[in-house]
């Protein structure tokens, strides 16, 4: 399942880890992990409550985990993971060196599917998250910037089969997201693994 591995230095200058490891699944791991997923998870369509308004979220989104998880004014109930998920976590596990019990999996079905600038940043993640992002299906564009320095920005491409680890104080120093594009492009999916500490 393992793709081949390469030395991964750190991609953040300041404020935080952000590890990318290239070649998590092998390219035909990744591509019959991604159809099994599209076919096999409870996607749903949720409604945020962002600045005290109902938002339709811009993607489809999928929770499994050991525990509830509440953000933006949604609360996940507790559900156990699909064995192919089961099968993805080990291996964000091996590489983040560290055990995670949820996963947040996200479907961007075309290219207006987004999400925007946030932080990992709940309390029930702990104060300095490990949060291992498994990209599959179409490259994703994935960016970042400093919450306080406008200069210090990154644009990254994620390949189908790599893992982005993030670590470190990044949650606190630095905003993520995924953006729009007008370019036509095919469905993309994201599993987020996180560890959430019970209340
Ligand atoms: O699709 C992505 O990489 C972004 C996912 C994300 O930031 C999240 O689920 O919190
Ligand atoms: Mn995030």
């Amino acid at each position: 399942m393992t793709g081949a591995e390469t030395a991964c230095p750190n991609l953040l200058p300041q404020d935080g880890v952000l590890l990318l490891h290239q070649a998590a699944l092998t390219p035909a791991d990744a591509t019959a992990l991604c159809h099994e997923l599209q076919g096999q998870l409870d996607w749903r369509q949720e409604t945020l409550t962002i600045m005290g308004r109902p938002v339709s979220a811009p993607r489809l989104t999928a929770w499994y985990g050991d525990h509830a998880y509440r953000y933006s004014g949604l609360c996940h109930a507790p559900r156990p993971m699909p064995a192919s998920l089961c099968v993805a976590k080990a291996v964000a596990e091996r590489l983040a060196g560290q055990a995670f019990n949820s996963v947040l999996a996200n479907l961007y079905r075309d290219g207006q599917d987004s999400m925007g600038w946030h932080a990992d940043n709940e309390r029930s993640l702990g104060p300095e998250p490990v949060i291992a992002s498994l990209s599959l299906g179409a490259p994703r564009r994935f960016q970042l910037k400093h919450r306080r320095e406008p200069s210090l920005r990154l644009d990254l491409v994620l390949p189908a089969g790599s893992c982005l680890i993030m670590a470190g104080p990044i949650q606190h120093h630095w905003l993520h997201q995924l953006p729009k594009t007008s370019r036509p492009i095919g469905a993309r999916i994201n599993l987020t693994f996180r560890r959430i500490i019970p209340s």
